[in-house]
């Protein structure tokens, strides 16, 4: 028998429709075709009891959303932690006499000296009193910062798309080729020093990475097996290791230490300062996916396209919810939460479509609940603001226009963003 042609069709197309949709495999970037979703409670209690102030947040709830962020999306976190041991490599006059560069080899493993990651710190050269600290993990290596023979040329493997990379290896080529992103004038002469290091020391960004990096190197020391974390995690714990370093720097006030991340490396900045919260000041710059985007708002990268492209990036649970992201337990506002009472900056980029800026913003927002708890004030705004013009007070948020990157006008915003609140 014959089926009638346009019901058949009908029928056919619905459900490509709702394959599509339940599986989510694409990103979308067309805000009229957002669902609707619902967050989950940030406050709701395991009890069904909603949070009522600092201490029960503290006590109860922040240690429940931080463990949700282990067994869900990061793995879990080495309770252990090795005492670093350093050595300073160079130090050298730099910018005109704006800074003084010092290089400090930070060994991770107790005896092996091959096991290290290499700190490039900036200081401005005329100190008066110990400085704040912006700690940044860069993409290609610390020589990509400035076009200096002088500064050590990173020896692990790096991406081939990085600038005058052979073989994945950095050669003198690469030197000098991202420092749009590190506004190092703008950040010295406002009396800030910068820290940063190379995130492929803790553990080369590709999916056998980790055979080579600390999950691997430090397991025994830090007791924990490779596959009970992610590459995410490994780049937290060298944020954290670069903390115990400057903070014992004395030309660094070890109250005014800060962590930026920028994309992938602002996923792990949070994840860093989750765990981590002696990190005074966190700015997550376009993290996106897995970082300040709600995943549940449906556009822009996906749980599952990330965890496709990257695999190694998170645990191994995580990759259960790509089609499934609807009963995940958590969202990105309860990771921002996490930073809670501590001043965060979000920032997001109108071209950045990957990155969803609304749902940065959205998330930053939401988290502001729990800045609440300790009377602080995060956005109190219901819209997202216009291009140039930041909201919030400890939560603070801009879009700007252009592309996925870092430039002066985000430093320029975080420089004073981190005045107003150290004042
Ligand atoms: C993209 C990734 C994003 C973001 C970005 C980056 O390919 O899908 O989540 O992390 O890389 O790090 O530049």
């Amino acid at each position: 028998m014959k089926r009638p042609l346009i019901p058949t069709l009908l029928i056919s197309c619905l459900f490509i429709v709702f394959q599509s949709r339940a599986q989510a495999p694409l990103s979308n970037i067309d805000e009229t075709k957002v669902p609707a979703y619902t967050l989950p409670d940030v406050l709701k209690m395991q009890n069904g009891k909603t949070v009522k102030n600092s201490s029960e947040w503290e006590k109860t709830q922040r240690p429940y959303i931080y463990n949700l962020y282990q067994t869900i999306q990061f793995g879990r976190y080495p309770l252990q932690q090795i005492p670093i041991r350093f050595e300073v490599m160079k130090t050298n006059q730099t910018l005109d006499g704006l800074a003084t560069r010092k290089q400090i080899r930070i060994y991770l493993h107790p005896t092996d000296n091959k096991i290290y990651t290499d700190v490039l710190l900036y200081l401005p050269s005329k100190l008066k009193k110990p400085v704040p600290v912006f700690i940044g993990y860069n993409f290609s290596g610390n020589h990509t910062l400035q076009a200096d023979s002088e500064i050590l040329l990173s020896q692990g493997w790096v991406t081939a798309r990085a600038k005058g990379v052979v073989d994945n290896k950095a050669t003198d080529l690469s030197r000098g080729t991202d420092t749009a992103q590190w506004q190092l004038k703008e950040i010295l002469s406002h009396g800030y020093a910068l820290a940063t290091a190379y995130y492929g020391d803790l553990e080369a960004d590709h999916v056998d990475g980790w055979k080579t990096g600390i999950r691997t190197t430090l397991k025994d020391e830090l007791k924990i097996q490779p596959e009970e974390w992610g590459a995410m995690g490994a780049w937290a714990y060298g944020l954290s290791r670069i903390y115990d370093y400057l903070e014992k720097d004395k030309a660094i006030d070890a109250k005014k230490i800060a962590l930026i991340g920028h994309s992938r490396l602002g996923k792990a900045a949070l994840w860093a300062a989750a765990s981590d919260r002696r990190f005074a000041l966190i700015v997550s710059n376009e993290s996106g996916e897995g970082g300040a985007a709600l995943s549940k708002r449906w556009y822009g990268e996906t749980v599952k396209i990330i965890n496709g492209k990257f695999p190694h990036w998170f645990s191994v649970n995580y990759k259960t919810y790509g089609d499934n992201v609807g009963n995940l337990p958590i969202d990105a506002h309860m990771l921002l939460s996490l930073m809670a009472p501590r001043p965060l900056y979000v920032a997001s980029a109108e071209g950045d479509t990957n990155s969803d800026p609304k749902g940065e913003f959205l998330s930053a927002r939401a988290a502001s609940r729990v800045y609440a708890l300790y009377g602080k004030k995060g956005i109190e705004v219901d819209e997202l603001p216009a291009l140039h013009q930041p909201v919030g007070d400890v939560i603070r948020y801009h879009i700007r226009a252009g592309k996925h990157d870092v430039t002066l006008y985000d430093w320029q915003q975080y420089l004073a963003f981190a005045d107003r609140q150290w004042k």
